[in-house]
């Protein structure tokens, strides 16, 4: 059974023309793509989706900034692991912490604007994967 999870291109790197080479990184990984749009969140609905944050310092900037320009939150899937293989494609949250080769370590620019968004396990990926696509 294949399993799947959502990634987001964030507002930084939307600004700075990196979707084509993040969506490269996914496929050249082998990850297939099976649902894509961009949209742009209000500050309410930045909120939401990160519900789980509610009470930590951080959260009013991470909205602000999730909401300050066009995102593209995508379906990733794969034959087993996606969770896991999209996380290690991504790299730790704080780029200055990533990995050399992790798209965090090579495009973000700092832990808010860290360029993507990966769910961090199966659950997590169905009820994020359920935000953006009915
Ligand atoms: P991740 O699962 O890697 O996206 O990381 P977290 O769930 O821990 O954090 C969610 C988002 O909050 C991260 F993308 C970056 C942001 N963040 C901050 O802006 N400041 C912090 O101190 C911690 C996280």
């Amino acid at each position: 059974m294949s399993a799947n999870t959502l990634l987001i291109i964030k507002p930084d790197a939307v600004e700075r023309n990196l979707i084509g080479q993040i969506i490269e990184r996914l496929e050249r990984a082998r990850l297939k793509i099976t649902g894509l749009k961009m949209v742009r969140l209000t500050y309410d609905e930045a909120r939401k989706f990160y519900a789980v944050h509610e009470g930590r310092p951080f959260l009013d900037e991470l909205c602000r900034f999730m909401s300050s320009g066009p995102i593209v939150p995508m379906i990733i899937e794969s034959d087993s692991d996606t969770v896991l293989k999209v996380r290690a494609l991504i790299g730790a949250t704080d780029p200055a912490k990533a990995a050399p080769g992790t798209v965090r370590h090579d495009l973000a620019i700092s832990l808010t604007k860290n360029s993507v968004h990966a769910s961090d396990g199966q659950e997590t990926a169905r009820s994020e994967i359920a935000f953006f696509f009915s």
